[in-house]
């Protein structure tokens, strides 16, 4: 019996990190799917804590939060840096993580098509700063932060991959964030989860918008 539960929408959305983390760990998860229709009756949003998915069910708690998620993920299963700066770090970069990651979902749920094109052409301004800190860890050979893979790492991997959806050539200029890329989707586990029809088939965005 899997011991975790992800409470989510039938989205990738701010789950799939977590799922990429924990299949990469070679943990078991369920699914709760809660669909538009049950969403709508309130009642699941009234138990939320802040009135919004997804929740993490892990044993005796349940979480909120997509980060707090994330985190509580990483400490227990070692993905929070090993040397005493590394959890700072690897915060700051989570951090940068979901400044992007909010300026993506503002695109994508309340201005793409008019804000497809800007947003496009800003997004080497976004990108090129964690194109400049892998640079300077390892020669930008390994992850953001020591010598191991960290959840801001599928962070930050998952939202390249729909950045890579929305705009194709968008790591061109990159070099070492699409290696970083290409070497973190190619851990066999990983892999094998975004083959699977359980990631392939579950829609980015809850609107149809990629
Ligand atoms: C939406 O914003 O999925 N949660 C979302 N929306 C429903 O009633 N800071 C936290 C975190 O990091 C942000 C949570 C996040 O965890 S995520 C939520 O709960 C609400 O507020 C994006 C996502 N979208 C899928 C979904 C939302 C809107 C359209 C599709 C559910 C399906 C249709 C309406 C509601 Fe729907």
């Amino acid at each position: 019996m899997p011991e975790y539960t992800i409470i989510y929408f039938n989205v990738r959305g701010r789950c799939e990190a977590m799922r990429m983390l924990l299949a990469d760990q070679g943990v078991e998860w369920k699914e709760d799917v809660i669909s538009v229709e049950a969403w709508g009756q309130g009642n699941q949003k009234a138990k939320a804590v802040f009135g919004q998915l997804p929740g993490f069910k892990d044993g005796d708690i349940v979480l909120y939060q997509s980060n707090a998620i994330l985190r509580h993920l990483a400490r227990k299963h070692g993905l929070y840096g090993k040397q005493p700066n590394d959890a700072s770090l690897i915060d700051m970069m989570n951090d940068g993580v979901e400044d992007l990651r909010l300026k993506y979902i503002r695109l994508i749920y309340q201005n793409y098509e008019e804000g497809k094109g800007t947003y496009i052409k800003n997004l080497p301004d976004e990108l090129k700063h964690f194109e400049r800190f892998l640079s300077e860890n390892n020669g930008g050979k390994g992850f953001l932060v020591g010598e191991e893979i960290s959840f801001a790492d599928y962070n930050l991997v998952d939202l390249l991959l729909n950045h890579l959806v929305l705009a194709p050539e968008c790591l061109a200029d990159f070099p070492l964030l699409s290696a970083y890329v290409e070497r973190v989707t190619s851990r066999p586990k990983i892999q094998a989860f975004l083959s699977s029809d359980a990631h392939k088939k579950r829609p980015i965005n809850g609107n149809g918008k990629q």
